[in-house]
């Protein structure tokens, strides 16, 4: 069935573009820091001007884990939701509120690190304490984002008034889970900042539950990396079929792959507070097995990439068994970096599940492992796709052109990121093995003889790292390009389509009140006990801990 488009006008690109601007500020601003870090890191270079590592490391996840993926993500969802059901004057005008909200928020986190106040790392797990200020601006970028999850739900309550009986565009229902997703579990963080957090940097509470503002933070954690992941599914599903010139694979298996990751995103928190004293083992291996269920879904969509490409390289003509990979579009950026992203989650999937072994994460826990790991599937896969996304929605909205030698730098910026992550992240799974921590600036921690086992790695790093950075400025630069000074022309908005004899897509699909109580059941289910068992036996609240050290 071909659905109908909706034409993005000049006013929705001002407001589109505003949100890419901030993307790619803090691509360059957060990259850097990434550069400084491992260089530090390799335990060859001290930094200048009294800089402290832990106020860059800050800045590094909160501008890349937290402002730019936010960024994009709402600009995208937007941009989506305008050209599949439409966008109103007044949702615009509500857009740009949403926009301002997160945007003031975000610089008074970003002061308040700057300052060194708030060198607390993206987790900001207490007792380390951050300025007030940084929290009430993380509140900020919370609150923007509900205001547009807000018009994203309204967008489609109305085209369906419109269309009654339609089933809504795929895009648009993608969006919309991704959203109750996030509302769902942001609320968790919310709760933490606003009741527990904000009181106790203002001084008006003496001490603070950790484990408390752990689990909500991590209720919050894992959805938040799902929250990434789905936009990048999002163009898997609907996008990449169009550039390789092909069809949907399945549009009801796409749907019921959201409603699964919506299910099983959230009640899975505590598999990253396995090694935590004060959860029960029980409770514990329970959240273990529902993370596992989110495999499901992941190995559904990996499948349904896999079909549209065979697909559609047979529909070509295109003989033999693997014929058909030969001849994707290597050559058009548009293909090639998300490809590169994919990949790079067969690896990533694979950490991920040996992360979720319970008793195999004691191996891995606090090691840098778990940053190789996120590196690999934030920082790659996620990071390329939408770096994919970039190359043809930047030059679609400022009325441009990717031209053949953008298209080149492209491929060359997407090789460059793929083995510097490759180089940098390689090198974090295999010294994280040999014990080497996580989110410190010693590399020499653990004695001289692990620091003679572990330089050659640290080294790696800095290296991997330093190819990244080229990348990344590759990849402003081409931005650049792409918005102000490619030549005048038009891209295309690649949507797919379904294939013309695929089945009714079941209406159950769109039955948005069960998915949200299954939902909401199962986060129940996972979360109310071990947390009245927090709460009655957690050891009296901890005194604060500030920075910088010594204060
Ligand atoms: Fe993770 C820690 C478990 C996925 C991000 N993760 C993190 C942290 C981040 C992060 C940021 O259980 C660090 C947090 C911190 O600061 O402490 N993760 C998982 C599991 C998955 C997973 C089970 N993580 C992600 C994704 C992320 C992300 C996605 C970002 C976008 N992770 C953990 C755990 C920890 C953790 C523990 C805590 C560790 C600790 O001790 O602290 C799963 O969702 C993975 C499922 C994926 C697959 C792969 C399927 C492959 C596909 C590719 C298809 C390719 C095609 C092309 C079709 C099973 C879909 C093929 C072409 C060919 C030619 C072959
Ligand atoms: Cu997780």
């Amino acid at each position: 069935m071909k659905s109908e488009q909706f034409a993005i006008s000049k006013k929705e690109s001002k407001l589109l573009m505003s949100f890419f601007y901030v993307v790619f500020i803090a691509l360059f601003v957060g990259g850097l820091m990434g550069l400084l870090q491992t260089l530090v890191r390799s335990g060859k270079f001290t930094l200048p001007w009294g800089i402290d590592y832990y106020q860059i490391l800050t800045v590094h996840g909160v501008i890349l884990g937290l402002v730019l993926t936010t960024y994009f993500i709402i600009g995208f969802q937007h941009a989506l939701m305008i050209k599949t059901v439409g966008m109103s004057d007044k949702q615009r005008k509500t857009a740009w509120l949403g926009f301002w909200v997160m945007t003031a928020g975000t610089v008074m986190t970003t002061i308040t690190i700057l300052l060194g106040q708030s060198s607390v790392l993206y987790t900001f797990y207490a007792p380390l304490r951050a300025h007030p200020v940084f929290y009430i601006g993380l509140a900020l970028v919370i609150i923007g984002s509900w205001i547009a999850a807000i018009i994203n739900f309204r967008q489609l309550y109305l085209w369906k008034k419109k269309n009654p009986g339609q089933k809504s565009p795929l895009l648009a229902y993608m969006v919309t889970i991704n959203m109750i997703m996030w509302v769902i579990a942001s609320l968790g963080v919310a709760v933490s900042v606003v009741f527990l957090l904000i009181p106790w940097s203002l001084g008006w509470t003496a001490t603070i539950n950790v484990l408390v503002t752990r689990t909500l933070f991590w209720y919050f954690g894992h959805p938040l990396v799902y929250f990434w992941l789905l936009p990048a599914y999002m163009a898997w599903y609907a996008i990449i079929p169009k550039i390789i010139g092909g069809k949907i694979f399945s549009d009801s298996l796409a749907r019921l792959s959201f409603v699964l990751l919506l299910m099983f995103s959230i009640p899975v928190g505590f598999h990253h507070q396995l090694t935590e004293p004060g959860i029960d083992p029980t409770w514990k291996f329970i959240q273990v097995v529902l993370t596992f269920m989110v495999v499901i879904p992941t190995l559904m969509t990996a499948f349904s990439i896999f079909a549209t490409f065979e697909t559609t390289g047979r529909r070509k003509g295109i003989k033999g068994l693997f014929g058909w990979f030969k001849h994707l579009p290597w050559k058009d950026v548009r293909f090639l970096a998300p490809m590169l992203g994919m990949l790079a989650f067969i690896p990533g999937g694979a950490g991920g599940i040996i992360n979720a072994s319970h008793q195999v994460n004691a191996v891995v826990h606090n090691t840098i492992w778990v940053t190789g790991h996120f590196h690999v599937t934030a920082a790659a896969t996620v990071i390329l796709t939408f770096f994919g996304i970039t190359y043809w929605l930047i030059p679609h909205l400022t009325g441009r052109k990717l031209t053949p030698s953008l298209n080149r730098l492209g491929i060359i910026q997407s090789i460059i990121w793929s083995v510097g992550m490759l180089i940098m992240s390689g090198a974090m799974h295999i010294v994280g093995l040999m014990g080497a921590p996580r989110r410190s600036a010693y590399s020499e921690y653990g004695g001289t003889e692990q620091a003679t086992d572990w330089i050659g790695y640290q080294i790696a790093q800095a290296v991997g790292g330093t190819i990244l950075f080229i990348g990344i400025l590759l990849m402003v630069y081409i931005f650049i390009k792409l918005a102000f000074f490619a030549p005048k022309g038009e891209e295309e908005f690649p949507i797919a389509e379904e294939e013309p004899d695929a089945d009714p897509t079941p209406k159950f699909l769109e039955n948005w009140k069960l998915w949200i109580a299954i939902t909401i059941g199962l986060i129940l289910f996972a979360y109310t006990i071990p947390f009245i068992d927090i709460i009655q036996n957690s050891p009296p609240g901890s005194a604060p801990f500030d920075w910088p050290l010594g204060k």
